[in-house]
């Protein structure tokens, strides 16, 4: 018996998803894998040398659970309900302001998964992803109809934007009926490749990570950043998100309603005295459960050196 796609859409809008489609499990169209595998080539990953590690998993869902039939895609609103101002003195791009969002999505997706499941017979196999696994998660944004893949290279969702994050259920049963791709509406405009300030989107559709300031300033272990990186960065000292913020497709953006993703106070009370002499016992206190200890203590403190705090 199929699984029903519109129970999954009622039980994904109920646990607070903004979008939620299904398509057929299958490998991803060969372009994609194309373009993909020549990204690699070219060293665009920089350091990030998990992308290059299981390259036909992520390149195919029926590798990560054996007898796959569809994949579910889900997006969750991260858009900030209260901005980081002048008052902060530094800002960090905003999908970093409230909880880990792997913990927030992997509970919600059980829930899901759980929902859906509930009253169906016999065994049913299932595995749950957010950033955890070799899956092409923007492109089964796509391919299950949630938006369009964005310049920026950001899956866009119409009249909301791109501040989502994404997660899948892989599932070896098929659905009563599946979603359709949409066409790209980002038509000729290219603010988002004249907003980088480091020129990492030198083509539509395409970022060069080594001169990306995300990947600078959360992934990059060295010491000191590139120079270029330092001076472009602004006060930002954590993510950037100025291809997402030039994006017409923005102006949509509502602020989120996840609980989780509200910032904390002491987050909030941060400013440049604070995070100058910031201790490792108050990065910890401070940025328990946060996704920005993915750039570590002393990855903050060399971002935070180099940056130029708004005055
Ligand atoms: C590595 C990584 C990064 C790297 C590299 C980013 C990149 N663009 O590749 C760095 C550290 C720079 C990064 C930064 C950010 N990231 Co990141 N990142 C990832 C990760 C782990 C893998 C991405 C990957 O495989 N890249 C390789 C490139 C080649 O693939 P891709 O960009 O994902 O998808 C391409 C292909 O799929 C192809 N394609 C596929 N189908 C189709 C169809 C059509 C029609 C076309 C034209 C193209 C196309 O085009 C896509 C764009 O090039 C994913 C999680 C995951 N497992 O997917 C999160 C993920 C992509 N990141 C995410 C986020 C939120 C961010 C940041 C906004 C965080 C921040 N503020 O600092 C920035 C955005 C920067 C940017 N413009 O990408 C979200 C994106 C949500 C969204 N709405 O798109 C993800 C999905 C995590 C999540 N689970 O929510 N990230």
């Amino acid at each position: 018996m199929p699984l029903s796609s519109s129970l999954l859409k009622m039980y994904a809008s109920r646990l607070g998803f903004a979008a939620c489609g299904v398509a057929p499990a299958a490998p991803v169209e060969e372009i994609v894998a194309e373009n993909f595998r020549k990204w690699i080539a070219e060293g665009k990953q920089a350091e990030m040398g998990y992308l290059s590690n299981h390259v036909e998993k992520r390149l195919d869902p029926t590798l990560l659970l054996e007898g796959a039939q569809s994949v579910v895609s889900v997006a969750l609103n991260y858009y900030p309900a209260e901005m980081l101002d002048s008052e902060h003195q530094y800002e960090f791009s905003w999908y970093a302001y409230g909880q880990d969002y792997h913990d927030v999505m992997k509970s919600r997706l059980t829930a899901l998964a759980e929902a859906l499941l509930a009253d169906v017979e016999g065994e049913v196999y299932y595995r749950i992803f957010c950033d955890t696994a070799p899956v092409l998660e923007r492109y089964w944004a796509w391919r299950c109809g949630l938006g369009w893949i964005g310049k920026n290279t950001q899956l866009i969702i119409p009249r909301a934007g791109s501040t989502f994050f994404l997660g899948e259920i892989i599932i070896d049963r098929p659905f009563t009926a599946y979603d359709e791709p949409i066409p790209s509406r980002c038509g000729t405009c290219t603010r988002c490749l004249d907003a980088c300030p480091t020129q990492a989107l030198q083509h539509p559709y395409e970022l060069d990570a080594c001169r990306c300031l995300s990947y600078l300033t959360i992934e990059y272990r060295g010491e000191m950043l590139p120079a270029e990186a330092a001076r472009a960065m602004g006060n930002c000292i954590y993510g950037c998100d100025r291809c997402q913020q030039a994006c017409p497709w923005m102006r949509f953006a509502r602020p989120t309603e996840v609980e989780e993703f509200r910032p904390k106070t002491d987050f909030f009370q941060l400013n440049r005295e604070s995070l100058s002499s910031l201790s490792v016992e108050d990065y910890r206190k401070i940025f328990r459960g946060s996704a920005i200890k993915r750039a570590k203590y002393e990855g903050l403190m060399r971002n935070v050196r180099a940056a130029e705090p708004r005055k």
